[in-house]
């Protein structure tokens, strides 16, 4: 998506609208907003929703593998959950003017953006309780904000569902883990490896250092964005290393120590290279998420044909009923 076009607002009317988000109103989709502000949030909830989608292949990929019909019907159901947070989120980048079949045309022919965590492989059944305990816990972080401070109604009131969902997803990865730490040996041994594979991806959702985010200005002046990257970051750290105390699991970061003085846990340096790596395409599942969402989407031609064709025939009956 362009950023770069010029853009010049009436200066009497930007006014206005600063002094609104000053006031913590909701901006709504027939307000008045600069054109930078339309685009930021484009880019973003397009994004999001995009890794919603996306999201759902990674777990997605243990749905027929699950080891009792429990576990399977609520990791089906979390599936299901993460698909309605994409459409719920594309319908609310909709109040913006910009075509769904747009933003999924940037998603197929991998030009858009989505969260980078889910460039990575699943490749036990611990991943997947992992996912709900690391994964979901920070998109809870992140959203959260969202929900309390963003600007914008639609996204933040979409933003309060998808918490509340996001939490029970939370909690039935963090008990999948709670239970395999307190398996068998083979089985604390496979979250382990889990969590060891995880943690620095999930680090790495939050997005690059607060010096290196481009957007963040821009985001938290209109009040899109509460808090900063690095400050959401340091939240689920802060947040997750007693949960995996709790377990008995070991964060894989030998920097990590807790500091009394500003009661935050320290942890060690992010890989950057590997994030913009992988952001820029070339992660270990990137190319295979993009072609089994481009296959979803053929397999999915004959539905879109019979809806068109569907709603057509009521259209044609309605016009013959009227005449
Ligand atoms: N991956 O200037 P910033 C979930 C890009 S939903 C890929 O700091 P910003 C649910 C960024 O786009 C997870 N790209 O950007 C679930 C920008 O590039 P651009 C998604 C990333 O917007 C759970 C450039 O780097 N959540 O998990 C990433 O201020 C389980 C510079 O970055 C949301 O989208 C990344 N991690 O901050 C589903 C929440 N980070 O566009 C299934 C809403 C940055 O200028 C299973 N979004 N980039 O070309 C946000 O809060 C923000 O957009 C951030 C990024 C924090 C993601």
């Amino acid at each position: 998506m362009t950023q770069q076009a010029p853009m010049t607002e009436d200066p009497a009317l930007l006014a206005e609208f600063e002094a609104r988000i000053a006031r913590g109103e909701s901006i709504e989709p027939k307000d008045w907003m600069p054109e930078r502000y339309r685009r930021q949030l484009v880019r973003m909830m397009s994004q999001h929703a995009h890794s919603e989608i996306v999201g759902m292949l990674p777990e997605g990929n243990w749905i027929t593998r699950a080891p009792s019909l429990r576990r399977k019907l609520s990791l089906l159901a979390k599936v299901q959950d993460e698909a309605g947070h994409g459409l719920y989120i594309y319908c609310g980048t909709e109040t913006l003017g910009v075509d769904r079949q747009q933003l999924l045309q940037e998603l197929l022919s991998g030009k858009a953006k989505y969260a980078s965590i889910f460039n990575y492989p699943t490749l036990t059944w611990a991943d997947v309780g992992v996912i709900g305990w690391f994964v979901d816990g920070a998109a809870i972080v992140n959203q959260t904000a969202l929900a309390k401070h963003c600007s914008y109604g639609p996204y933040k009131r979409a933003m309060v569902r998808v918490c509340k969902e996001e939490n029970f997803h939370k909690k039935q990865g963090f008990e999948s883990v709670a239970a395999l730490a307190q398996g068998t040996p083979a089985q604390r041994a496979m979250v382990q490896d889990a969590v060891d594979r995880w943690w620095w991806p999930t680090l790495m959702m939050f997005g690059p250092h607060d010096s290196e985010s481009s957007n963040s200005e821009e985001l938290m002046r209109w009040g899109v964005k509460k808090y900063s990257n690095d400050e959401l970051r340091q939240r689920f750290v802060n947040l997750t290393i007693p949960q995996a105390q709790a377990v008995g699991l070991t964060i894989p970061d030998p920097a990590l120590r807790f500091d009394a003085e500003s009661g935050n846990w320290q942890f060690g340096a992010i890989d950057w290279d590997e994030f913009w790596a992988v952001v820029k395409g070339d992660g270990p599942c990137n190319r295979e998420r993009v072609a089994a969402r481009r296959q979803a989407h053929e397999d999915g031609e004959w539905v879109r044909a019979a809806a068109t064709a569907h709603a057509e025939k009521k259209a044609g009956r309605g016009a013959s009923r009227a005449a």
